[in-house]
């Protein structure tokens, strides 16, 4: 516990311990396989430090944050160049959180955490997932645990069927042509534009069922997060990604995640990041 006049370095200042908490934030500053632009592993830093600045009472959503109990359960310490290991002590630390009855709320690091982080549920959940690429090749230059291939990954561990992928706007030939073989469901960024019949479609496969939400930054328009690793034209604004996590009013939230985000490009997007996190917990809350 800090003092009166100290503060601990938390996401919002939290200093709930894990056993009093309904959420616990865990960072995975893991950047090993990014291909374009790396540091992802700086964001889990940036996003706390930006999560510090930002009010408790949202006001658009006339919630008090400060209701939620959320715990800042660290950042997992990471074997830098070795996937497999980071893989391990990643799933070990979300079934540590999982078995204190608490929701696992994760910032990365790549999207490879992602999977790292749906390994460690006994219980798998429905994977629902925003990102700008399908991220669905089977290896990337020799790589199986490339962040280019997590989707591909979390299909294998969960089946294709329990997954939604929504706004996709980047993929190879060969990635649809795997996906319309295994029956991924994904819903293209062309068929996002009317955000109520993309809730009523999202909805459609995720009311009622326990889901692990994960974020992949670059599903925003470049314009509005530019510090991602790999980003890509058009997009979702802020407002629009806000409008449709409404669905989670509707789930039960199993865990969550959100990646990808490179500070050193941008000091903006971590405090996107941050308030996104807070937007899914009022969210899930209200
Ligand atoms: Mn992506």
């Amino acid at each position: 516990m800090p003092g009166l006049y100290t503060s601990s370095f938390t996401f919002g200042n939290r200093t709930t311990d894990l056993t009093d908490a309904r959420y616990a934030i865990c960072g995975v500053p893991f950047d090993g396989s990014e291909t374009y632009r790396t540091g992802s592993r700086f964001a889990t830093t940036a996003i706390r430090e930006a999560s510090r600045e930002i009010e408790d009472f949202d006001m658009l959503e006339d919630f008090d944050l400060l209701e939620i109990p959320i715990a800042d359960y660290g950042d997992v310490i990471v074997s830098f160049g070795n996937a497999e290991e980071t893989k391990k002590r990643t799933s070990e630390t979300v079934k540590e959180i999982l078995d204190a009855g608490v929701v696992p709320c994760l910032i990365g690091g790549e999207h490879t955490i992602s999977y790292f982080a749906m390994s460690g549920f006994e219980k798998k959940p429905f994977y629902l997932v925003f990102d700008a690429h399908l991220d669905f090749r089977d290896e990337y230059i020799e790589n199986r645990l490339s962040h280019a291939c997590n989707t591909r990954r979390v299909q294998e561990l969960i089946g294709a069927e329990n997954i939604l992928v929504v706004g996709i706007r980047s993929a190879e030939k060969e990635e649809l042509e795997d996906a319309e073989k295994l029956g991924l469901n994904y819903i293209t960024f062309n068929d996002c534009k009317d955000i109520d019949a993309l809730k009523v479609k999202i909805l459609d496969k995720v009311k009622g069922r326990d889901v692990y939400l994960s974020i992949d930054m670059d599903v925003f328009d470049p314009k509005e997060a530019p510090g991602v690793c790999n980003p890509e034209p058009q997009g979702f604004t802020f407002g629009e990604i806000v409008d449709i996590l409404d669905v989670l009013k509707d789930v039960r939230m199993a865990g969550f995640d959100i990646t990808e985000i490179s500070p050193i490009y941008d000091s903006y997007t971590p405090v996107l990041g941050a308030k996104l996190i807070n937007k899914v917990l009022v969210k899930c809350s209200k």
